[in-house]
């Protein structure tokens, strides 16, 4: 019989609403719950409250079991380590890390809280699967608890150059409890390439053929598993008359333009929404006798509002929207839409299906899953996408068109040449981007992290 699979993550997949559990929204946790439903699965993560004791619970067909964070977890752990130091580490530094001793020893409590929660329901032979940069302890302290269990983990955001990682004052701390795990794997070739070069400076493991790494005795499997999304579900939603119909009617409420172009990200600073803004303004300026073709929407999600950083990139990003609204709007008309909020599937959809243009900018992303998302919901085959090269998506999707998201003269010229190019062109590239997100959709990612696992 198959081995039971006990998946950790920082939180899990239910969020309370009003009287009772609700499965979370997104790809990642519908790829999930069959799989886990079929192997009696259990889920181990934070349930949302801070200062919550919640017992476990069993929802969708999984076994929920909540680990409590106080508010000092959340503030050192939570906003602290992960959030004030990693973050910013893995991508580039972008942000300044902070790294403070009591952020990092909430860390090590934290993780060894999540490993006892994953022990106690953990068979012997069976197997633990890690996810993401808030839970990098976890692999070692699972596998002193539960020597002989399979251990997985799965890091959704980049890993960092050498020299980057260098910096962390907990860098060999972090390795060792990674290569504890069976299977380490990455969205990029260039993360599992960067984290290989790590654990060869700082563990002096050797690496071997066919992407494995010996370390410690142990042999340890780095993989390369790019992230996708369910892509029925986006094509179906899009293809929709309701939605046909909504994504009219926005672009009606719009003002008609010629060029509706589109920004969907959460609020962070690695997005890229400043330099987005700014290549939107060139582009209203070289287009200054007739502005108003072209209407902008971004959709910023509200994230990490207690960090410091991310209160300064609101101010910043809020008052380039009323500087170049202001320089060009006129009665009845405004080039940038700009909604600060979450909003339902329906209308994410929505706007992805109104969208001639597609904008994904970030000065570095572990996936980006907006992108996928976009080309899903292209069932006509048009629409454009304009696709930082550091987004790990930009590794396989070569038909976009890649920018390097510093260069704002650059972005700008790509979004003009998006505004003329050929219908032809514009199919031929979205029938290629379409091949490469169907083949990698978030089901194939699962299956390809498990069998790695069941090996
Ligand atoms: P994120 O940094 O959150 O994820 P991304 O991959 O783009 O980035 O996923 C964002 C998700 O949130 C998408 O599914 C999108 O539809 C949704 N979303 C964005 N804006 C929204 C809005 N205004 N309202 C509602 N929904 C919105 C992290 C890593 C990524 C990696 C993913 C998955 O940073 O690099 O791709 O995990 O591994």
């Amino acid at each position: 019989m198959d081995s039971r699979i006990v998946v950790v993550a920082n939180r899990l997949p239910v969020r309370w609403v009003e009287d009772r559990w609700e499965t979370s929204p997104g790809g990642l946790v519908r790829a999930l719950v069959p799989i886990l439903e079929e192997r009696k699965g259990a889920w181990v993560g934070w349930g949302g409250v801070a200062g919550e004791t919640i017992e476990p619970f069993g929802h969708a067909g999984i076994e929920q079991i909540p680990v409590p964070l106080s508010t000092d977890d959340i503030d050192d752990f939570y906003f602290g380590f992960c959030n004030g130091t990693l973050w910013p580490l893995y991508h580039d530094a972008i942000a300044s890390p902070d790294f403070h001793r009591h952020w990092w020893r909430a860390y090590e409590r934290v993780n060894r809280r999540y490993a006892e929660a994953v022990a106690e329901v953990l068979d012997p032979e069976g197997i633990a699967w890690v996810q993401d940069y808030q839970l990098q302890l976890a692999p070692g302290f699972i596998r002193n608890l539960v020597p002989s269990a399979k251990i997985g983990f799965y890091l959704h955001i980049p890993w960092p150059p050498v020299e980057l990682f260098s910096r962390l004052p907990w860098r060999a701390e972090i390795l060792r409890g990674l290569v504890a795990a069976d299977v380490v794997a990455f969205q990029t070739r260039r993360s599992a390439e960067n984290f290989t070069r790590c654990v060869r400076r700082y563990l002096g493991g050797v690496p071997k053929a066919q992407g494995t790494i010996d370390v410690g005795g142990r042999t340890v499997r780095v993989q390369r598993a790019p992230i996708g999304i369910d892509v029925d579900e986006f094509r179906q939603l899009a293809a929709s008359p309701e939605i046909q119909d909504r994504a009219r009617r926005l672009r009606e409420d719009l003002g008609k333009p010629e060029k509706l172009i589109l920004g969907v990200d959460r609020l962070d600073y690695t997005k890229g929404i400043d330099v987005r803004l700014k290549a939107v303004d060139t582009l209203l300026a070289m287009s200054a006798d007739r502005p108003d073709r072209y209407a902008f929407v971004q959709v910023a999600v509200p994230t990490r509002e207690e960090v410091p950083a991310y209160k300064d990139l609101r101010e910043r990003v809020e008052g380039m929207v009323g500087r170049i609204n202001g320089e060009y709007a006129r009665p009845g008309w405004s080039p940038i839409h700009y909604l600060h909020r979450s909003i339902p599937l329906h209308d994410l959809v929505t706007y992805y299906v109104a969208a001639d243009i597609m904008l994904v900018t970030p000065l570095r992303d572990g996936m980006n899953l907006v992108a996928k998302e976009y080309v899903a919901c292209r069932p006509d085959n048009d629409g454009v996408l304009i696709l930082s090269e550091f987004a790990g998506a930009a590794e396989n999707m070569r038909s976009a068109l890649l920018v390097n998201p510093h260069d704002v003269d650059q972005v700008a010229t790509t979004l003009q040449n998006a505004v003329e190019m050929e219908p032809e062109e514009i199919e031929s590239r979205m029938r290629s981007l379409k091949k490469t997100v169907k083949r990698e959709d978030v089901y194939r990612w699962a299956r390809v992290c498990l069998s790695a696992l069941e090996a």
